[in-house]
């Protein structure tokens, strides 16, 4: 595939999660890039009909692209637990209700884990970054950490499942951590250096 040089200017950040637009600002404002969200812009939220992460990050891409006639950038992302088979998944903002409470997402998650009898606590956080442009060319790349599950829930940084993940290596959970330290080991940094190698000059 050939890839397309990503070029300074305005960014359309496809999401309407206020953590992620955080994250993305950190990690795509230093390329000279100025990132405006669907939050700012008052985009619709296209409904994630598809069953991949890569799948809704390039609805949720296209749409914002489709709009604004600027180049969009979205986020599918979830935690995947080896236990429940990968479950919340892609279901992961879901998991947490309407209006979302990830204090609930993240004691069911708990409470699945004990019902499966506990034995194994590695989950994993996935990230789908995509990349469309209004004449339609579109890039996915996705990112993995690795890590384990602790109860109860620590640290009120990031956002989401942060609280109960652990990544290998380390002792405090994502909650607890300086958002420098997680932009350097996350599934959106490991997704976010792919996408840096293939369309940056
Ligand atoms: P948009 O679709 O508008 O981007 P969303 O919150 O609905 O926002 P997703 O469908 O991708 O996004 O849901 C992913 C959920 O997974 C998200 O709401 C978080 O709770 C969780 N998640 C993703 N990345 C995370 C991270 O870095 N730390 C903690 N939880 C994360």
């Amino acid at each position: 595939m050939t890839h397309r040089t990503l070029s300074p200017g305005r960014l359309i950040a496809a999401t309407h999660n206020k953590g992620k637009v955080r994250e993305l600002k950190d990690l795509f404002e230093p390329l000279g890039l100025e990132v405006v969200s669907a939050i700012d812009l008052d985009l619709p939220e296209p409904e994630e009909t598809e069953s991949s992460f890569a799948g809704n990050a390039l609805l949720k891409a296209r749409a914002a692209a489709e709009k604004t006639g600027a180049p969009a950038l979205s986020d599918d992302s979830g935690l995947s637990v080896t236990l429940l088979n990968g479950a919340p998944g892609i279901y992961s903002a879901r998991w947490a209700g309407d209006p979302r409470d990830f204090g609930v997402a993240m004691a069911r998650v708990e409470q699945e884990l004990q019902a499966a009898g506990n034995s194994d606590r590695s989950a994993k956080f996935v990230c789908a970054l995509a990349m469309v442009w209004p004449d339609g060319h579109e890039e996915v790349f996705e990112g993995e950490v690795h890590g384990e599950l602790v109860w109860p829930p620590r640290g009120d940084r990031g956002f989401g499942y942060d609280p109960i993940f652990v990544a290998d290596g380390e002792t405090i959970t994502f909650g607890e951590m300086d958002p420098d330290r997680k932009h350097a080991m996350s599934h959106r940094a490991d997704a976010f250096r792919k996408l840096k190698a293939a369309l940056l000059p």
